[in-house]
């Protein structure tokens, strides 16, 4: 049981002691406890960090000895995949194969970026053509220096590799804060980190409140870059707090995604793809298409067949075999979704199915998934996001109908369509305002493709090459090449 904070290759006590209860969402019960860093512990961190950066060279390191730990972090996550997606099941409550895809995918993150570091080795600088010949020049890069990562609840394994892969691939350290109710296989990469020799100070990995902690490492002026994923209202503290020291920011906040759905498209096909894009992860994901715009003709018959299997998912705790919804994270999660239904009701929507306690269940925060319809346009149901298996629907006439009521959003994080129209599909995926646009599935992520949001879904890309991008710094570099007097 790891209890400690990770700070400068050790593990340590917090300094004023304090310590938060984990609770398991599918039980109810305490786990364990863990350490609540408060900002002493925060500065430590950052100190060890800039110490890491600044000192002892880890961006001085070729990127291909930098990929050399971030392959065996890869291994060690890998070697013991089925331990820590049991621990992130006790400690999310997503189903077991859901958590144990997350784990192998967060060491396909530091794999790749792996591959990213090495990269920088042999693209070190770009030659820039001036119009003067007295000068020549070129641009390198370079890493933006300490990196202070804040992640959710939802991904807890996952969104901290997209984070720390790419910081350290890049030659900046890392102080990262795991969402307080999801914070134990965060301490897992920490000891996974220590046991391949990673230096002192480069990752430094800090339990505790976002208020304190969080906001402490957001404040701190040793930190130069802030990399969050969160609700949209702490992204916008964040931004704030990154314009008061002009630290650079990237934020993925949350979505409000439609899905498409044409005529010509295959009914129970659709229907997967919905149930996909809503229901993993219990509805908890920032991409997931919560609003689905049906086609007129096969809207009652896609209906139909949704509530159909919707009523037939498996509920139950994520470790047992079968189960493809757990509970929702938190008590608090729980209450919230349950309190968008109800709204969504007395707004005028119709629940189709779901959205109560399912029967046999004492304890838990577990939700029969619900499929909502004749949601008001400008209710909250269909304007805000809820985060939870809950799904709007509502039929469409025309393609610019469709496109209108998909871009209506102030949000942009992603967008699906199906047809079986390709010029159609591509027409209406150009048309998407959105950072992720999937045609004919939804929710698929790679982790060489860009991911992140327009409008209030956040700033910036993470995965792929935009993730290094994130914490790289560009130089440029100019000679005055003649004897010549200027
Ligand atoms: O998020 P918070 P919450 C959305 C989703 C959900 C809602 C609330 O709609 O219902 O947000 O979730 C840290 N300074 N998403 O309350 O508070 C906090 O400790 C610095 C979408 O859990 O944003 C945690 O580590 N950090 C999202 C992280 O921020 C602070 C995933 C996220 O918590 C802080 C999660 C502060 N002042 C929720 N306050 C997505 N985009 O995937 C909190 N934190």
């Amino acid at each position: 049981m790891r209890n400690e904070l990770y700070i400068d290759g050790r593990w340590v006590k917090p300094v004023r002691g304090g310590s938060t209860e984990v609770i398991n969402p599918a039980t109810e019960e305490v786990i364990q406890t863990i350490a609540a860093a408060t900002e002493e512990d925060v500065d430590l961190a950052v100190k060890a960090a800039r110490r890491a950066f600044d000192k002892d060279g880890w961006p001085k390191l070729s990127g291909a000895q930098r990929a050399t730990y971030l392959r065996s972090i890869a291994d060690g996550i890998r070697a013991r995949q089925a331990e820590i997606a049991r621990l992130e099941v006790l400690d999310n409550g997503k189903p077991f194969p859901e958590a144990d895809w997350d784990v192998a995918d967060a060491a396909g993150c530091f794999d790749f970026y792996a591959g990213l570091a090495e990269q920088l080795d042999s693209n070190p600088e770009e030659g820039i053509a001036l119009a003067d010949d007295r000068f020549t020049s070129k641009a390198v890069r370079e890493p933006i220096g300490v990196a202070g990562a804040i992640i959710p609840w939802n991904y807890p394994l996952l969104m901290a590799a997209w984070k720390v892969a790419p910081a350290l691939a890049a030659g900046c350290t890392i102080v990262l804060k795991p969402a307080e109710q999801t914070s134990l296989t965060a301490l897992e990469l920490a000891a996974i980190a220590d046991d391949v020799g990673l230096p002192a100070g480069v990752l430094n990995i800090l339990t505790g409140a976002g208020s304190v902690a969080g906001q402490a490492i957001i404040d701190h002026k040793g930190v130069d870059k802030l990399a969050f994923t969160g609700s949209g209202p702490i992204g916008s503290k964040i931004m704030a707090a990154a314009a008061r020291d002009i630290k650079r920011v990237s934020l993925e906040l949350g979505g409000k995604s439609p899905f498409v759905v044409f005529e010509d498209a295959d009914i129970d096909e659709a229907v997967e793809w919905i149930m996909f894009g809503i229901f993993w992860n219990q509805g908890q994901v920032c991409s997931a298409t919560s609003r689905v715009l049906v086609h007129e003709e096969i809207y009652q018959r896609l209906l139909a067949r949704l509530v159909e299997e919707t009523n037939k998912i498996t509920i139950g705790n994520g470790l047992d075999d079968g189960v493809l919804l757990g509970p929702l994270v938190s008590k608090r999660q729980y209450e919230q979704v349950l309190a968008a239904i109800e709204g969504a009701r007395k707004a005028g929507a119709t629940v189709a199915c779901g959205g109560t306690r399912p029967e046999g269940f004492d304890k838990g925060y577990y939700l029969r998934p619900a499929v909502l319809v004749d949601v008001p346009l400008d209710s909250d149901a269909w304007v805000e996001e809820i985060f939870g298996p809950v799904v709007c629907v509502r039929p469409f006439r025309t393609e610019e109908e469709a496109i209108e009521l998909a871009n209506d959003s102030r949000f942009g994080l992603a967008a699906a369509v199906m047809s079986k129209d390709d010029v159609r599909a591509e027409r209406v995926a150009a048309a998407f305002r959105a950072g992720i646009v999937w045609i004919n599935c939804s929710q698929p992520t790679f982790t060489e493709a860009p991911w992140g949001g327009y409008k209030e879904s956040g700033i910036g890309r993470e995965l792929g090459r935009w993730g290094l991008e994130n914490y790289l710094e560009t130089k440029q570099i100019t000679k005055y090449i003649t004897d010549k007097p200027w």
